[in-house]
């Protein structure tokens, strides 16, 4: 089998409302989808959603390497030579989200040339894991609202909980959820470095009072002995997500001190370098989870089979519910959350079918 065509087409998707962090917001699913089609007629797609305050990409960029430096290489190539394309890909440094949506659409093609699921070819650890909502930043009683609603429609029961800006209004809205859920929600929180090293230590101390469980991204990693000193501080593991990105970050990250638990995100090492990842992480004893790029559903459905073939990213609640965000999409069938559970796709590689009308509806290249 040959790959004969790679596109990287920009869509447009809008939000029911936006979602804030404290490293920015997002309004809209301005993402790029990659189509990659072999000689034998497979068909396989890969989301890359730019998130320029956390990789630099824009959509206009990831469009740009896809088409101008990772099709030369691809093109011609065997989709089953994952890890060859993989060091090809890698002369191009950074450009991390349209790597990963090239490796997710290798293994929709692989999947389907072999008549299996991905989360199957990962090693099948499970057909449908717990899942855990991203609460975006607001005034605590719409991030209340929002969990509430999360918890009543489709029973889940773990959130993470966007902090990062002022303290007072970030342990007010803990507090308030702590209050409306009880106690026996997870509650972990994400402060996207919006925190300085003293801060973000009195932070931990006070979030480990109202038992949520972690802390992603306290403050700026590059801040090293501020980072450090956070770790050893902290009651609560820091957990890194934007500060370890690739596998060698990951390694760098742990081995340093700097983090002590890694989200795991395809839209930026795909499945073949997320595997790896977890491969380390399990090795050196250290947490995963399943982290969300604010993906759209081609992006959450690849999360949820990364999540469902690999043991240790089955244990902790993933975060696959950002989706709920879109108005419409261009998968024909959208992803479903039931009883706080999402399922892998039982269909081959990703088992997606891409609705042409909504395709030709949402991009923005024509
Ligand atoms: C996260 O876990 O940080 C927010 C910004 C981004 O790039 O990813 C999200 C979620
Ligand atoms: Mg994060």
């Amino acid at each position: 089998m040959k790959i004969t065509n790679v596109e990287a087409i920009p869509l447009a998707v809008p939000f029911r409302r936006p979602f804030a962090f404290a490293s920015g917001q997002a309004t809209a699913a301005d993402h790029v989808l990659v189509r990659i089609t072999t000689d034998d007629g497979l068909v396989g797609y890969g989301e890359a959603p730019p998130r320029p305050y956390t990789y630099g990409e824009t959509a206009a960029s990831i469009v740009a390497v896809v088409r101008d430096l990772f099709a030369p290489v691809l093109v011609g190539a065997d989709p089953f030579a994952r890890e060859r394309l993989r060091a090809d890909l890698a002369r191009t440094v950074a450009n991390n989200a349209a790597k990963g949506a090239v490796d997710v659409a290798l293994w929709d093609l692989v999947g389907q040339a072999c008549g299996q699921p991905v989360h199957v070819l990962l090693g099948h650890a499970a057909d449908d894991v717990a899942v855990a909502h991203m609460i975006g930043l607001g005034t605590p009683s719409e991030m209340v609202a929002d969990a509430v609603e999360m918890n009543d429609r489709y029973g889940v029961e773990a959130f993470k909980v966007k902090v990062g800006r002022d303290l007072a209004h970030d342990l007010a809205a803990v507090r308030e959820l702590r209050r409306e859920l009880g106690d026996s929600v997870e509650l972990y929180a994400d402060a996207n470095r919006g925190w300085d090293a003293d801060t973000a230590i009195v932070a931990a101390r006070r979030l480990a009072d109202f038992h949520v469980t972690s802390l992603e991204e306290p403050n700026p990693a590059d801040d090293v002995l501020g980072r450090r000193r956070i770790v050893r501080e902290s009651p609560i593991p820091i957990v890194g997500d934007e500060s370890t990105i690739t596998l060698g970050g990951v390694a760098r990250s742990l081995l340093d001190g700097d983090s002590q638990a890694t989200s795991v995100k395809v839209a930026r090492t795909g499945f073949t370098e997320s595997a790896k990842i977890v491969g380390l992480c399990e090795g050196l004893g250290v947490a995963t989870m399943v982290g969300n790029q604010i993906d759209g559903m081609l992006g959450t459905v690849a999360s949820t089979a990364l999540a469902c073939g690999l043991r240790s990213l089955a244990r902790h609640p993933v975060e696959v519910t950002n989706f709920l965000l879109m108005t419409d999409d261009v998968l024909t069938e959208p992803p479903t959350i039931v009883d706080g559970r999402a399922a892998a796709r039982q269909g081959p590689g990703l088992g997606v079918t891409i609705d042409p009308d909504k395709l030709a509806h949402y991009r923005t290249d024509r």
